[in-house]
């Protein structure tokens, strides 16, 4: 701690300056990085308003999803006003689902500039957690980076969770670049995922900062299940089908950088990429940087990791501390309109890889309404790279629920990713390269590649036999699979109207 004259609070001082309504940017992208001491007075204090009869919420707005001491508290203590862009915590999910939290999802890489821009009004506060924090305003922020330079520029006034868990010397590990705004904003100069534009740490007034609250805790990141037999199978398809563009030379035989999503599809897909021989080492221009990809630099497959959050395990964590200098050659955090940004995705030619929900025939994909109406979790950056990416993928498994729900369905409850951006889907049961083809051939690649044995012959019944058009469709059909999901719990056996 580098800071002689930022006066030390504790959570509860802290907590006690924020005032119902308040609008607060934290700290977190995933629970990398982000804010847990002081959310969780704020939440304590929320109930004790509630308990005297006064009102207390506040706008919690993020990097993108965050832990459990962040969102999971201030949800406990029905604290959360308004929420954007992205969450993943069960309780808080019930709120929206419910009504009682409003939520509005948005491309993460937009978030800082519709920040800037005030589209969401004034913010009263950021509470970022930072490795160090100096008396020249310059904060070395912890393990994501986030909105977090954005929330910092705009707020009136800032708290800084000092976690002293990370080691002072994660400066040098980020890189703070915030583009101007249009009519004056450049490109922004990243022409290969190693590239630094900007600077090691957070540059803001000092007077802005109101003071520090002291925490030692590690993220709130949890183990990942282990892969299982439908993983590993799409995490093959997709390394084999990567290995085979490289062999047809419509990927350079060099390689290009590896966008992809969180979770367990997504740690199984990294794995086989780097099991498989004919694919050579290669870097990630993501935005998580998770467990796999750690493992993966241990073993020289991938080189460099470019992200806006290292969201990793304790274990790996602590590994990357005893090693910092090794690993900070080879890890970089950037700002999330940076990592995500569709002019570099585009120019650099990201291979992005990201999971659906659901898929429609014609390869339409959702990936954050469950039978159209409840959130899951939110866009995320999948939109980001999607629609700009050298090659687009979509992996899900071909069925959920035990088999009962079909991932592929004749029309999507809900869109996120249209047909124009979604060029590859994969499941376990096989891969349909939609490029260059028409709907009815995307039909029929989709359902004969892709969907679950039991789905089949009532996928094909629909577009051979009962829509038609160029896109086939019924619309009195389209929803049919949905609709006996919702009568029956099971949404095998459908028989199609004429
Ligand atoms: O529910 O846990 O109750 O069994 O959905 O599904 O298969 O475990 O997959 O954890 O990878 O999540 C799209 C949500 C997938 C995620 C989504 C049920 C299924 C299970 C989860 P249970 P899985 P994952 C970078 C990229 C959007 C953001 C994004 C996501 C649960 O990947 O949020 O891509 N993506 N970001 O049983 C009803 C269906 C279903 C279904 C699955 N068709 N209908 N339920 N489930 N399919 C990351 C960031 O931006 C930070």
């Amino acid at each position: 701690m580098t800071a002689k004259r930022i006066k030390e609070l504790t959570p509860e001082e802290a907590a006690s300056m924020i005032k119902d309504q308040d609008v607060i940017g934290f700290s977190g992208f995933t629970p990398a990085g982000a804010c847990k001491i002081v959310p969780k007075a704020i939440a304590a204090k929320a109930k004790e308003e509630h308990a005297a009869g006064r009102p207390f919420k506040v706008g919690v707005v993020t990097g993108a999803s965050t832990g459990p001491s962040l969102d999971g508290s201030l949800a406990e203590a029905n604290a959360v006003l308004f929420r954007t862009p992205y969450q993943s915590d069960p309780n808080l999910r019930k709120q929206i689902n419910s009504g009682e939290t409003r939520f509005f999802d948005m491309h993460l890489s937009l978030l800082p500039q519709y920040v800037r821009y005030g589209f969401l009004g004034g913010f009263n506060w950021a509470i970022v957690e930072a490795a160090d924090v100096n008396d020249k305003g310059e904060i070395t922020l912890s393990t994501s980076v986030g909105a977090s330079p954005t929330f910092c520029q705009v707020a009136d006034k800032i708290i800084v969770e000092l976690n002293e868990y990370h080691p002072t010397d994660l400066r040098g590990f980020h890189d703070i670049y915030m583009p101007d705004s249009p009519p004056n904003r450049r490109e922004v100069p990243i022409y290969k995922a190693t590239d630094r534009i900007g600077a090691e740490v957070v540059r803001v007034d000092p007077s802005k900062i109101v003071g520090f609250v002291r925490n030692n805790q590690p993220d709130e990141v949890g183990a990942f299940k282990p892969s299982d037999p439908i993983t590993q199978k799409i995490g093959e398809n997709t390394a084999n089908f990567l290995a085979s563009e490289i062999k047809r030379g419509t990927v350079p035989p060099e390689f290009l950088p590896i966008q992809s999503g969180v979770g367990n599809i997504a740690n199984a897909v990294l794995g086989a990429m780097g099991a498989n021989k004919d694919i050579p080492d290669f870097m990630l221009y993501s935005e998580v940087i998770q467990d796999s990809v750690v493992d993966l630099m241990d073993i020289g497959r991938c080189t460099f990791a470019s992200g806006t959050s290292l969201t990793v395990t304790k274990d790996v964590m602590d590994k990357i501390y005893d090693n910092l200098k090794d690993y900070s050659r080879k890890i970089l955090l950037r700002p999330q309109e940076i990592s995500n940004n569709p002019e570099i995705v585009r120019r650099i030619g990201i291979i992005s890889i990201n999971t659906a929900l659901e898929l429609d025939i014609f390869g339409n994909v959702n990936s954050t309404h469950v039978l159209g109406k409840n959130m899951m979790n939110g866009i995320g950056g999948s939109g980001d790279f999607t629609r700009n990416a050298y090659i687009s993928i979509f992996t899900c498994p071909s069925v959920a629920k035990k088999g009962m729900i079909s991932a592929i369905v004749p029309n999507c409850s809900h869109m996120d990713h249209s047909e124009h951006s979604v060029q590859v889907v994969i499941t376990e049961q096989g891969v349909a390269d939609l490029r260059g083809k028409d709907p009815i051939e995307r039909a029929r690649l989709i359902c004969e590649n892709c969907a679950h044995p039991d789905y089949k012959d009532t996928l094909r019944g629909y577009f051979e036999e009962v829509a038609d058009g160029h896109t086939p469709a019924s619309l009195s059909n389209a929803f049919a699979m949905h609709q006996k999901f919702l009568e029956t719990g099971d949404m095998r056996g459908v028989e199609w109207k004429f």
